[in-house]
Parts: structure tokens; sequence; C-alpha cells
């Protein structure tokens, strides 16, 4: 008999807790068993990575179809090419870089709940990128700081990173989020600590992409909780750091995981292939929704 837990994947765990190599899987002709338990590892390793495939934008595409929803490409940024609405490309040689910690599209009400990441072009060295565990970073908060951060609401813009990109390329007219035409960026609040909605963890969900302030304290106060809990949430114990190899696809869960891109490679070109999957409202302790 076969069922979704029947399945075993190969995994190679990359610390105690957090991130893990899929071995010996191909994305392109995984069974539906092996992608259920692709997905349950994305929520217990958080991030989940996938050596040497030989998935294109086609297969890249329906590889998420059949994990999730997908969204648009991202809420400013339009697709890779017409065929490829979903793809959201980030190529050097066009100021695509994430050399900040953040967690995708948390400037939106609705984040994504994860993201497949794909390498299509690679600097001959560097480029890595690294992973934190929010879930793990706040497990190992004091208790007094848990406490404060449980009862605050952070502010998301979007505008830093993406309001020019609105205004300028594309004429105020964005891209489609939600079944919605993005046409301004209006900041957005979430909890500061975001409760996963399948296993109930709580985690740092606040990041320097994205967070403008906490809400109801002082700026001064803001600033310091933040530094705070970013300094914490990036410790090393808390990260994993991926050196990408041609094909590589990266899966992670927005829901407990921050990320960085290095942006150490010179001129050289590098170009990565990035589809979302839709997600829900983030809560924190003290609501039951949105
Ligand atoms: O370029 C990368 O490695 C990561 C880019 C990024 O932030 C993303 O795909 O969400
Ligand atoms: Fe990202």
């Amino acid at each position: 008999m076969t069922t979704a837990t029947a399945v075993k994947l190969d995994l190679r765990p990359l610390g105690p807790h957090f991130g893990a190599e899929v071995e010996g899987l191909d994305l392109a002709t995984a069974t539906d068993e092996e992608l259920a338990a692709v997905r349950a590892a994305l929520v217990d390793r958080k991030v989940l990575f996938f050596r040497e495939q030989s998935l294109d934008d086609d297969g890249q595409v329906a590889l998420g179809r059949r994990l999730g929803e997908l969204t648009a490409s991202h809420p400013v940024v339009g697709g890779v090419d017409e065929a490829h609405p979903e793809i959201y490309a980030l190529d050097s040689a066009d100021n695509g870089f994430a050399d900040v910690w953040h967690t995708d599209v948390t400037f939106m009400p609705r984040p994504p709940l994860g993201s497949i990441l794909r390498a299509v072009i690679l600097p001959p060295t560097g480029g890595d990128t690294s992973w934190a565990d929010s879930q793990l970073a706040y497990d190992s908060l004091s208790a007094p700081v848990k406490e404060l951060a449980d009862q605050l609401t952070a502010v998301h813009d979007g505008n830093r990173e993406f309001g020019y990109y609105l205004a300028q390329r594309r004429g105020g007219k964005g891209n489609v989020w939600d079944g919605e035409i993005v046409t301004r960026l209006e900041p957005v609040e979430h909890p500061v600590v975001r409760v996963h909605p399948e296993t109930g963890r709580k985690g740092i969900f606040v990041n320097p992409g994205f967070t403008s302030h906490i809400v109801g304290v002082s700026e001064a106060e803001s600033r310091a909780i933040l530094d705070l809990l970013y300094a914490h949430l990036t410790k090393p114990e808390h990260i994993v750091r991926h050196r990408w190899r041609a094909g590589d696809v990266a899966m992670w869960d927005n829901r407990s995981t921050a990320h960085y891109a290095n942006r150490d490679y010179g001129d050289a070109h590098r170009v990565m292939h990035r589809i979302t999957l839709r997600g829900d409202r983030p809560f924190g302790p003290g609501r039951t929704d949105g």
C-alpha cells in the first residue's frame, strides 16, 4: 500500500534543526507521494536544497503548481517573459540583488508561504545565499524578551526597495497580487512574532529589508528593538549557507525563515529564477487571525 507518509526522503540535515539537502530526488519526475513528503519536510526543515536539477522555466512552474497555488512573479515586478508570469527573475545585470536580510514580500498583507528558487546563471565563485531560522532564533531569546516581542506589531513597507521601480519603471502600474493590480505599496502591519499556521511554533517575523518600524513605541525604542532582533536572528547558529551549483533548487518556508544573497562576485553575471506559493495572512500569539 502506498500512502503519502510511506515515502521517505533521503534527507541530509545541514544542522540539528534547520536545513536539509534532499538527495536522489529528480524534481522533474517526482511522484505525488514524494512531493507530499517534500512539502512535509519543508515545514520541518524550513529550507531544502535539491542539487543539480534539470528544471527549465516550464518545469519550475509545473513543480510549483504541484506544491501549492502560485502567485504572480512579484507585486511590482512582472514575470520573466510573457509565457511565465509566475517567474520572478533576479538578474545581477538588471540590479537584481538581495543583499539585505529579508523574508519575501512581507510588505503585502498576504506574503507568500514559500519560495522556490533555481540557479540559472552563476558567477565563477561567490553569490552564496544564506537562510536564518526565525523559530530557532525566537526559541533562544530570553523569556522577558520573548514576552515583549509577543506583544508587538510592526509596519512593513515595500517602498524603499520597490517604490522607485513601481513609479519609474512601471509608471505606477505594478503587477498583480491576490487578484488585484498593485498601484501603490500601502504599508502593512504584521505581528513581530508570527505563529506558524501548520505547527503553532513562534518565529521572529521582522526583517531589515521591509520592516520600517514597530508600532506604539518611540522611534529610538523601535530602532533598538529591531536591531536586537536582527542581530539575534542572524547569529551563526541560526544560519545555513548554500554554495550554488548549476541547476540547484532551493525551497524555503517564508513563515519561518529570512534570507540573504551575497553580493560578492563583482561584475560577474548571476541569474536566479523564483516562484512563490500563495500564503495566508500572518497572525501572532495574541490573535487567532490577522
Ligand atoms: O539571489 C538569491 O540567491 C536570493 C534572492 C532572493 O531573495 C529570493 O529569491 O527571494
Ligand atoms: Fe528573497
